[in-house]
């Protein structure tokens, strides 16, 4: 077990600079502990075993400052990747901390606000290229209503889909590689946001002018504050191939939205999402947006960070025997799990229909089978619990 609990830079294990480095300031209290400095942080990336790192414009460089200092906190991140190797992963625009987006970004009902948010967006984007960056990110953070009768929401999808299929063009003027990933949350800070989860993101995105370019970065812990299940929606969105981006964190349901170290709080959920994830072929990112407790300091917020690479490396090796394993195999046959991917029907045809309306079924013995789901579901738990 020790060699594969240990992370290796195709494992792709990443984190956003306001991830480890939230410095635990909350709604009800101030920070607890001081910032990172960008550049020691990817050092202690590279020291824990991880590949990538993500960022928002503001997470780098000083918002408001002038061009030449925000050019110097640039190149000293730069340099910093080069030393240590590690990636630009992701980035994404800081759209939700300034006061003047407090009525949305791109959804403000100010135009003005509207224009500056896609300006801010186009200029973080430069430095996404600049650094390397496959995927850009799109978090709606303040884009939503408290009170319904301040937006009227059919405008507000259309000025969302306005921006971007704008930007999308300007990815595509500019000839930069790089792929939108929409990222859904139900409410907070808003009391209701727009594209709340992962089934309305996915709908809307095939609206967009360019939706081959756009897909998801779904993050556990906002699903399961909507009550939906995660593994639920990335399976489908796997199979839609709008995977493109992932947020891996925690999350009890009903709460607030606490980013928690992944895999400290749903472990069967867990596991069946690591299982999905290293069996689909998904190659991006293993991306953590989670933080620390915020009682933490020093060596531990390094504690919660390779907390979430063991357990994920952990569940990984789990979900491996799991699937070598012949008893499993045999619940799984008992259950016809694998009877699931054979064709019912086949592509329509007078002579398929005509097969079909022949066939006759004797609805008691289709009613009079086990499928044998508790011995197999034990299985599951035995495996997690190692018994
Ligand atoms: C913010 C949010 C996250 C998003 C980030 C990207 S920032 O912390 O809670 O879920 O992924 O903007
Ligand atoms: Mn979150
Ligand atoms: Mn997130």
């Amino acid at each position: 077990m020790a060699d594969e609990l240990t992370p290796k830079p195709e494992d792709k294990f990443a984190f956003g600079l306001w991830t480890i480095g939230h410095i635990g300031r909350d709604p009800f209290g101030d920070a607890t502990r001081p910032p990172i400095d960008p550049v020691d942080f990817i050092r202690g990336l590279a020291e824990i075993g991880a590949w990538g790192v993500s960022f928002h414009d503001d997470d780098l460089m000083t918002f408001g400052a002038s061009q030449s200092q925000r050019r110097a906190e640039l190149d000293r991140f730069k340099k910093g990747l080069d030393e240590t190797g590690i990636v630009c992963s992701m980035a994404t625009t800081n759209l939700f901390w300034h006061p003047m987006f407090k009525d949305g970004a791109f959804t403000s009902n100010d135009r003005s606000v509207r224009r500056m948010a896609i300006q801010k967006t186009m200029r973080s984007l430069d430095v996404a290229a600049e650094l390397g960056a496959p995927t850009y990110v799109f978090w709606g953070g303040r884009e939503g209503v408290e009170s319904a009768a301040s937006k009227e929401p059919r405008d507000a999808l259309d000025r969302f889909k306005e921006a971007l299929d704008f930007l999308c063009g300007y990815v595509k003027d500019k000839g930069y590689s790089m792929r939108f990933a929409i990222e859904p949350k139900p409410n907070e800070p808003r009391g209701d946001t727009f594209l709340p989860t992962i089934g309305h993101a996915m709908s809307f995105i095939q609206t967009l002018e360019y939706s081959e370019m756009v897909g998801l970065n779904p993050e556990v812990a906002h699903e399961t504050m909507a009550g939906l299940s995660f593994y639920q929606g990335v399976a489908q969105a796997l199979w839609q191939g709008k995977l493109f981006h992932i947020d891996l964190n925690d999350q009890k349901i009903g709460r607030y939205d606490q980013d928690l170290r992944f895999g400290s709080e749903g472990i069967k959920d867990d596991f069946f999402l690591v299982r999905l994830l290293e069996s689909s072929g998904y190659d991006g990112p293993k991306h953590f947006d989670a933080r620390p407790y915020r009682n933490e300091k020093g060596e531990g917020i390094w504690d919660f960070a390779r907390g979430c690479i063991r357990t994920y490396l952990a569940l990984a090796a789990k979900a491996r025997e799991f699937d070598q394993d012949p008893r499993v195999a045999e619940a799984m046959a008992k259950a016809s799990v694998p009877e699931l991917a054979v064709a019912t029907v086949g592509p329509y045809s007078t002579e398929t229909a005509t097969a079909l309306m022949a066939e006759v079924f004797d609805p008691d013995q289709l009613a009079d089978r086990s499928y044998g789901n508790e011995a197999l579901d034990q299985l599951v738990i035995d495996r997690i619990l190692g018994i």
